[in-house]
């Protein structure tokens, strides 16, 4: 029988991420888990390419926040960075409604060069991530695109970037079109594979971890293989923390609470962790736990991750 009354740092994580939410979380398990331990598999469903640059804006977050260089303002981009690229752009005539700020043009422009010279998204994000000193691995879910489209009730089908930035996610949502036959890359697979814990990142279930999990083999991976799968809420006192998860909940006619992430995720979890604000309402048929899961600066950070860590430990010991 495996002995599961390891130190914490002794035990292999996956944590599967989209944007700022995932981000904070992975870098609050980055203070914990020693890196060789530590696998972060993220969303590429928002890619694509803008002023003929590869952009993969939930991957870039998740890079920068743990560098420590992220905007803390936004959440994406670089702190410090000037717009007079985009400013110029704008003049121009270009498209300036995706805005890209010069520090922030670097990782594309780097991108996109070694992706021209053939390299894997998976090996261009292994060597930006050893530019930024980043030493978890930080994967793309797969190395072939895999661009997430709404369907909006309008009769739409928007690429996502154009719903969520260009028409600031106001279209209802009809439906979320995720490609078929995207494939995992043998890194990702094989970090699912050797994994003891998977924890969802308090992201949008619905355009930043579904895109992950529709990428085969990962859901049944997950479903298979892992000691234990950990999810954590991404809506705290009926509201989502940022973004569009709430409203996007209500146009999918689904109520907004802790307990319907919970039920959406189903049985493909083990442990569901909701905010104490919640504990009141939260009403889950699985194992659940109450902690305070706001991640405000990187105290919070850490106190969330060391907090979900330990209760997935005491739910393994259980
Ligand atoms: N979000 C915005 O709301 N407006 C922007 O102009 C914008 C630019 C941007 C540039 C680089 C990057 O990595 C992310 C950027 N984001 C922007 C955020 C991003 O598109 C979304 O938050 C994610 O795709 C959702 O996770």
């Amino acid at each position: 029988m495996t002995d599961y009354r390891l130190p914490i740092t002794d035990y292999r994580v996956v944590c599967l991420a989209g944007g700022v939410g995932g981000a904070k979380l992975a870098a609050g398990l980055a203070e914990i888990v020693p890196p060789a331990n530590l696998t972060i598999i993220v969303n590429t469903g928002d890619d694509f390419q803008h002023l003929g640059l590869t952009v993969c804006p939930d991957l870039d977050t998740v890079m920068y926040t743990l560098a420590g260089v992220a905007n803390p303002e936004t959440g994406w981009g670089r702190a410090g960075e000037s717009w007079r690229t985009m400013e110029a752009v704008a003049r121009l005539g270009g498209p300036d409604w995706f805005r890209l700020g010069d520090l922030d043009l670097a990782t594309h422009l780097t991108r996109t060069q070694l992706q021209g010279e053939g390299q894997t998204l998976t090996a261009v994000t292994r060597h930006l991530c050893s530019h930024l000193h980043i030493q978890p691995a930080i994967l793309p879910m797969s190395d072939q695109p895999a661009p997430t489209m709404i369907a909006s009730a309008d009769g739409r089908i928007l690429p996502f970037q154009t719903w969520f930035v260009r028409e600031r996610w106001q279209p209802p949502v009809r439906q979320i079109i995720l490609p078929e036959d995207v494939k995992a890359t043998h890194t990702v697979v094989r970090a699912l594979e050797t994994a003891d814990i998977v924890i969802i990142a308090p992201s949008n279930p619905f355009v930043s971890i579904d895109p992950i999990l529709n990428v085969y083999p990962i859901r049944a991976l997950l479903e298979d293989v892992p000691q234990v799968v950990t999810a954590v809420s991404p809506i705290i006192g009926g509201q989502a923390v940022k973004g569009p998860a709430a409203k996007m909940m209500q146009e999918m006619g689904m109520e907004v609470s802790a307990t319907a992430v919970a039920a959406y995720y189903g049985d493909l979890v083990d442990l569901f962790i909701y905010d104490r604000q919640d504990a009141g309402a939260f009403v889950g048929r699985g194992d659940a736990v109450a902690l305070d899961t706001m991640m405000l600066d990187g105290d919070g950070r850490l106190r969330v991750a060391t907090d979900v860590l330990q209760a997935t430990l005491e739910y393994l010991n259980a």
